[in-house]
């Protein structure tokens, strides 16, 4: 048997769970983090979170199910490293299309989170009336952020041009976002902030309700408090919690479909490893909620 601190897929799956022919699940890895303007390092976040995952349980607690069973893939990290962001965006977008052409669900791990306008103009061409579920700290709505269009703070801009999207965790915004959202009234936007959630007893119902049928999610981990997740490019305090989240993603995955997620904006700290750990087992049960078992 293989060592399994050298396996290089998620979980350490054997290949019966694990060849890309008998998987319906493939984890695309795109370590980039060119346009971050705090810290870097989410170049290392897909690498951690599968050195993670190696750890966790094959057998989902929650959910009573052994949801590697529907086959996880992982392929080989995509060489992006030194491309520009619009570049990366592109061979994002290639990847995507493919997977989703060979009926696949792709979970996207970053990296930064501009990796998402690639994966998102995939998702839209082959489900046009497609919304974006959007979790994080910041709106990631400024129109060009340190001269570029593709910067990690435009994600959801870029994301409102193509479909509409709904945001919800965020607790930090500029002068300029909050004057484009304010224009946005009725629009393709929906924003549910923190401060929302403090006051709705329904929060997730109104976003689940917004969303369309099918769905594509998009997870900055920097949604959560960052007691949680400190393992961050740009942390922001006062974030949401572990089971908050997952009742959110339960009733979105039961109420709509969701066709892929990505999971982005992990920043490794050395010898800290259990924001690393949260976004395996995030993976993991919200990919249990999208696929129950046949009971
Ligand atoms: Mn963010």
């Amino acid at each position: 048997m293989e060592d399994k601190n050298t396996v290089k897929n998620y979980m350490a799956l054997e290949e019966e769970y694990s060849s890309l022919k008998k998987s319906k699940v493939v984890v695309v890895q795109v370590p980039y983090d060119k346009t971050a303007t705090y810290i870097k390092g989410t170049v290392n976040g897909p690498g951690a979170i599968i050195d993670a995952s190696k750890k966790l349980e094959l057998f989902d607690e929650e959910l009573n199910q052994e949801t590697y069973k529907i086959g996880i893939h992982t392929a080989d990290p995509l060489p992006v490293q030194d491309l520009l962001p619009e570049a990366m965006v592109d061979k994002v977008y290639t990847s995507t299309m493919e997977l989703l052409k060979a009926n696949k669900f792709p979970v996207i791990l970053g990296g930064e989170h501009s990796l998402s306008i690639g994966s998102v103009r995939a998702f839209k061409e082959i489900y046009p009336d497609l919304s974006v579920l959007h979790l994080d700290a910041h709106y990631d709505m400024r129109d060009e952020y340190f001269g570029s269009k593709f910067n990690h703070g435009c994600v959801a801009r870029r994301i409102s041009e193509m479909c509409s999207i709904v945001q919800t965790g965020m607790r930090s915004l500029s002068k300029e976002e909050k004057d484009f959202l304010s224009s946005q009234a009725n629009g393709k936007v929906k924003a549910v902030n923190v401060y929302d959630i403090l006051e709705m007893p329904l929060w997730k119902d109104t976003i689940s309700h917004s969303l369309s049928e099918h769905v594509y999610v998009s997870i900055d981990l920097d949604v959560f408090d960052p007691s949680l997740v400190p393992a961050v490019g740009t942390p922001e305090p006062g974030g949401i919690g572990w089971y908050e989240t997952l009742d959110l993603l339960r009733e979105v995955s039961k109420d709509r479909k969701i066709a892929g997620f990505d999971v982005v904006e992990l920043c490794p700290i050395k010898g800290q490893v259990s924001s690393d750990f949260l976004a395996a087992k995030l993976i993991y049960r919200l990919l249990g909620y999208i696929f129950p078992a046949k009971k």
